[in-house]
């Protein structure tokens, strides 16, 4: 008799894991199932699981496929259960190529196609839908982004629009995503939500179509250049009651939200300076460093350096200064952006091609919070006081690279769990397109004295 062992969280039952486990079996004479309990799946970094492990398991039984299913519960384990129950085969979806090659040592590893374009949803009586998302862009994020969608349950990532390629997109030999090319608005049709990740200067008509045509939106900043764009995409969203949401990682990790709690809990006494940087020495050839118009430290980092600012010390600041550094052929190397408010102050750095400490300081009456780099996946803060000895220590849990905290709630938002949106709110987004707006006149502004200096 051929044992063959499959594992899965199982949540939203669907197609993909109905067919799944329908060649699992047929690949021998005795299925076993493992249903990941959540506190594993909580380990492992899966997000937004939404399902109970009783209706997870219930789902799988019904299929009739399983002749026996098991509890997944930590680390280490398949390797154990392949022993324990004499399996001869593992096998897994093909979105896990390589990742249990290690269970070769011990039985045949086979990875089944995974089922793409998830359709209908099958056998399950949950209230939440798989929502179908298609990606805007081919770009360096999109890979890291697919990668840890993985971990968020309940999404699909179904095709992708980029007009200039006529192929699908491929990536590794996990993924073959249809892509579309000629009709923005056929690609639109395939989906119920989009992550806009093209260039800077198209992600405003991209949002725009999108929420037109009734779908949701996760955008990479800055969604606008303008307040009024900013103002006019968030009322559309609401207008149609869509989700509008710019992907400023920063915002969804967990980190970063205790950290603002610890900060606004009046341990550090008022809150008066928030002082954050953020540089990586871009390569010469890329869009940063290349496009005068688009490019440059400050489209590239303000959103996040920005964000502890607005959060903190709120929209209405007084007055914003920038100072910056200019490379031979125009973009913005190095920028500082200097705010004032009533009663305290903020400085957010931007480096391209100037390396620095990618530190947060927090400055308050009491004491200060310091988050070393990067401080914008928040894995670490501390509290500091007047006596040097007195040191809180934070260590937040944060795993992967962080999307998938921000997909998880771009999901949430979508279910209507998440409403409110308190963690990038529209008017701090637009309060922040409106520094945009500062910065781009300013830009504008240099350039044309530069021009007529050297004319
Ligand atoms: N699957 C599939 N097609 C889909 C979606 C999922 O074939 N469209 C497969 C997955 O590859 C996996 C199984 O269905 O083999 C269960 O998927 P999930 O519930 O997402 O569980 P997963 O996170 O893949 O857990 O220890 C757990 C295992 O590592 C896999």
């Amino acid at each position: 008799m051929k044992k063959v062992i499959t594992y899965g969280t199982f949540d939203l039952f669907h197609e993909g894991h109905y067919k799944l486990l329908q060649r699992a079996k047929e690949l021998g004479d005795y299925l076993i199932v493992g249903v990941t309990t959540e506190h594993f799946d909580e380990a492992r970094g899966k997000v937004n699981v939404v399902d109970s492990i009783m209706d997870r398991i219930e789902n799988v039984r019904r299929t009739g496929f399983a002749d026996e299913i098991i509890i997944e519960d930590h680390d280490g384990q398949k390797i154990e259960d392949i022993q324990k129950y004499g399996a001869d085969i593992f096998t897994v979806g093909s979105d896990w190529v390589g990742t249990f090659d290690y269970l070769k040592q011990f039985c045949e590893v086979v990875y089944l196609e995974r089922t793409p374009d998830i359709s209908s949803t099958m056998i399950r009586k949950s209230k939440f839908k798989i929502i179908n998302v298609g990606i805007v862009g081919t770009g360096r994020i999109v890979p890291r982004f697919i990668a840890e969608a993985k971990y968020v349950s309940g999404i699909n990532i179904r095709c992708t629009y980029n007009p200039e390629l006529k192929e699908k997109y491929a990536f590794g030999n996990r993924h073959d995503l249809p892509n579309y090319s000629d009709s923005y608005e056929e690609f639109l049709e395939q989906v119920d939500a989009v992550y806009i990740a093209s260039p800077n200067e198209t992600h405003y008509e991209y949002a725009k179509k999108a929420l037109e045509h009734g779908k949701n939106v996760l955008c990479e900043k800055p969604a606008g250049f303008t307040r009024a764009e900013a103002e006019q995409l968030y009322s559309y969203a609401r207008e149609n009651n869509r989700v509008l949401m710019e992907a400023v990682k920063t915002a969804y990790c967990p980190g970063f939200g205790q950290l603002l709690n610890v900060a606004k809990s009046g341990k550090i006494g008022e809150i008066r300076d928030v002082e954050a940087c953020f540089t990586r020495l871009a390569n010469k050839e890329s869009r940063e460093r290349t496009d005068a118009s688009y490019g440059g430290s400050f489209l590239e980092f303000s959103s996040y350096t920005l964000l502890p600012a607005i959060k903190l010390l709120g929209n209405d600041y007084k007055s914003v200064h920038f100072d910056i550094l200019y490379d031979e052929t125009g973009v913005d190397v190095y920028t500082k952006v200097s705010l004032k408010y009533d009663n305290a102050t903020a400085l957010a750095k931007n480096g391209v091609a100037v390396k620095s400490e990618g530190q947060l300081v927090i400055a308050g009456t009491n004491g200060y919070i310091l988050a070393p780099s990067p401080w914008w996946l928040t894995r670490r803060f501390e509290v500091h006081y007047e006596d040097p000895g007195k040191v809180e220590v934070y260590e937040p849990i944060f795993q992967g690279e962080g999307f998938r905290y921000e997909i998880s709630d771009f999901v949430s938002k979508i279910n209507g769990i998440d409403r409110h949106g308190y963690k990038l709110t529209a008017e701090e987004a637009i309060a922040m397109a409106g520094i945009t707006e500062e910065f781009m006149k300013e830009k504008n502004k240099e350039e044309r004295t530069h021009n007529n200096v050297a004319g």
